[in-house]
């Protein structure tokens, strides 16, 4: 079967161009399919990690772990499902298969799934009760399948790609529609795989997984999904970090090989949008036991939310459920603050409706009025003749408003064109430059003022363009009233917690929820222990604002290094995330510390550098402890994941506590890249 993926374009051209009037423009480079434009309007939707690593406790299963541990007792799709509904996301992508190969279905492909696992007696399937919810929901369902497979024996040979394209047949055709599947770019390495416990590695991941076939097979099984990634082959792309942004300007078209990244490839050959992700709390992708003080603060968000959709993006934030089944309750709040957030945005379009002069409009033709800007509707569009790249548009709101934020939005199914604009206001008889840093729009851009004006008439200036512009909606918004908490940190056991303006800063350090009759934060304030601080502003009237908060480990005050293979440890350990320690050789280095008395520990903190480098990321480590500094006992020995695409803080909990401890030893065994290893800041946790 042939399958057409731009008959709705070709309708389009077709009702564009009656005979009398003007031609509608030609579409320009690159254009999207029906499914991508169907996509790139979702705009936002949840991807869910939850899997045996939700119980490990680890970013990436090694592969041995036993399916029994999946025991999820209070596990409620339609909840997980409503949840997300009601956050405001459009679907939800879900990890059948994680690196580790534990098929959350009852995969006939291989013995390692839900079927061996305790939940509901072997007869559970995660995949189908989550299709199936979305279903109930109105929200759309799609799935993550990890090609890298650590416990497949045959990974890495050509043993492993039926077992793989099975588990591609089985996801698209017994659980109804997918929107998306995710081929993860992270592959080989060492893993279990059966038992050999070696490294293998594939080469050409186009070539060994045979992307060419795979994107054939789900073309025919179901051709309405968007396969995101596979080489150059997908119809959606990575937005190239994991901290859920893209870069500005931004293209939804790539080069004829793919990649593209955050910022795409101007007038490139294939239209690949990119998908920004982001998991909603900074402890990692799977569920971790210490993550309610990790979540992301409402203003951090809101970042995102600017720096992916408001480039023009797909965000795909993350929410991970617990060993239950449940959602985190603090991932859940800040989840629907979010969405309270947005809507407070988008509350009102101060354009909608707005009369609009232009400079021209094609062949005079009302159907490429300037007036489609304000209509509301998304797929008409101002245009104008064919060699004017330039053009301006005066709007005249319905009445003066005061605004911040500026959305754009091309008529992409004609291609994107837009390489730069600016925004003027006319204030106090006169026009002024209020935006002039706009490049590209594409799906859409949300320009954010660097402050709020009110006016009753703007200009928009396209300054440069590829093709003659095809401009569908401009709207005008107000950013609800400032959502940060205040900053907090330690340096030695000083607390230090700063906020924008002047007002009073309350705290807590107990855990609980500061309120206006906490104590009051001033300079010089001590924190010498290991938890949880929290902060927020009290305005004038005794408005609270929101919460901020941050975990420390054990206070470094007093910290002595007593050894090291080489470089300077202490710059991991000076409560700073800008210095690290580098070492002068290859890996295995380690140092020694003397803590100056004995704590109670229970685990430690990693932080890779952060200065976008990966040299000497140390993803295999041995953390030793000792009462004496003679005596040593090996408290933890593991692997930290994923550090070259999010490379955050990580902890690791010891099996038990160690107490009397005084002295500890850092092994970094293994760098990502490099011969040296690094470490931005050591922690170590307890009491
Ligand atoms: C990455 C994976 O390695 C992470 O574990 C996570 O699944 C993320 C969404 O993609 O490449």
């Amino acid at each position: 079967m042939k399958i057409c993926r731009v008959s709705v374009l070709a309708v389009f051209l077709l009702l564009a161009s009656p005979s009398e009037a003007a031609e509608a423009p030609e579409p320009f480079g690159a254009v999207p399919t029906d499914q991508q434009v169907a996509w790139q309007r979702m705009e936002y939707y949840a991807f869910i990690h939850f899997g045996l690593n939700t119980y490990t406790g680890r970013e990436w299963g090694y592969g041995n772990e036993s399916p029994k541990l999946f025991r999820p007792d209070q596990f409620n799709a339609s909840d997980i499902a409503a949840t997300f509904r009601k956050a405001g996301m459009k679907g939800m992508i879900y990890t059948a298969k994680h690196h580790d190969g534990f098929c959350a279905w009852p995969t006939k492909t291989t013995g390692h799934n839900i079927t061996k696992s305790p939940w509901k007696n072997g007869r559970g399937d995660v995949v189908k009760e989550f299709a199936d919810a979305c279903r109930e929901q109105g929200i759309r369902f799609g799935t993550y399948l990890s090609p890298w497979d650590r416990n497949n024996a045959e990974y890495g040979r050509p043993g492993y790609l039926d077992v793989y394209y099975g588990q591609i047949r089985e996801l698209l055709t017994l659980y109804g529609p997918i929107f998306e599947i995710w081929f993860d770019g992270a592959n080989g390495g060492d893993g279990y795989y059966g038992g050999a416990k070696e490294k293998r590695s594939i080469g050409s991941a186009d070539q060994y997984y045979n992307f060419e076939k795979i994107v054939s097979m789900i073309r025919e099984l179901q051709p309405d999904c968007i396969i995101w990634g596979a080489g150059s082959r997908g119809d959606a792309r990575w937005g190239g970090s994991e901290k859920g942004h893209v870069n500005y300007p931004h293209w939804s078209t790539v080069g004829s090989g793919g990649g593209g990244g955050g910022t795409g490839v101007r007038g490139g050959e294939r239209w690949t949008p990119a998908e920004a992700d982001t998991p909603i709390n900074g402890a990692g992708w799977f569920w971790h036991p210490d993550q309610a003080s990790k979540v992301k603060s409402l203003e951090t968000l809101m970042d995102v939310w600017f720096d992916s959709v408001g480039r023009g993006a797909n965000l795909i934030l993350n929410v991970a459920a617990d060993r239950s089944g449940r959602l985190d309750p603090a991932d859940v709040s800040r989840l629907l603050e979010f969405k309270e957030a947005r809507d407070q945005l988008y509350a009102k379009d101060f354009a909608l409706g707005a009369a609009v002069k232009p400079t021209q409009v094609r062949g005079g033709d009302k159907r490429f009025s300037a007036s489609n800007l304000t209509d509301g509707d998304i797929e008409s569009y101002w245009a104008v003749e064919d060699d004017n790249l330039t053009p301006s548009a005066e709007i005249t709101l319905p009445a003066p408003a005061t605004f911040d934020v500026v959305r754009l939005r091309e008529q992409i199914r004609l291609g994107q064109r837009v390489d730069s604009f600016t925004i003027e206001a006319f204030v106090d008889g006169k026009w002024i430059m209020i935006d002039n840093g706009g490049r590209t729009i594409g799906n859409q851009v949300l320009r954010r003022l660097k402050k709020p004006v009110t006016t009753g008439k703007i200009r928009l200036n396209i300054t440069g363009s590829q093709a003659t512009p095809c401009i569908s909606e401009l709207s005008l918004f107000r950013r609800p009233a400032p959502l940060a908490g205040p900053v907090i940190a330690r340096k030695g056991a000083d607390l230090r917690i700063s906020a924008a303006g002047r007002s009073r800063i309350v705290y807590t350090t107990d855990g609980s929820e500061p309120n206006a009759g906490s104590p009051t934060y001033t300079p010089g304030k001590k924190f010498n222990r290991s938890g949880v601080v929290k902060a927020r502003c009290v305005f004038s009237g005794g408005k609270l604002g929101p919460v901020s908060e941050a975990s420390f480990g054990l206070c470094k005050t007093g910290w002595k290094v007593k050894s090291a293979t080489s470089g300077s440890p202490a710059a991991a350990l000076d409560d700073s995330e800008t210095t690290f320690w580098q070492s002068k050789g290859a890996a295995p280095q380690s140092f020694t510390v003397d803590m100056g008395r004995p704590h109670k520990v229970t685990g430690f903190s990693y932080l890779p550098r952060q200065d976008a480098s990966p040299e000497g990321m140390t993803d295999r480590y041995i953390f030793e402890v000792s009462r004496d500094g003679r005596s040593w006992t090996k408290a933890a020995e593991g692997e930290f994941s994923n550090l070259r695409a999010n490379p955050i803080k990580l902890d690791v909990t010891f099996p038990a506590p160690h107490a009397g401890i005084r002295f500890f030893r850092f092994t970094a065994a293994r760098a990502i890249e490099g011969s040296c290893v690094t470490a931005a800041e050591i922690d170590v946790l307890g009491e």
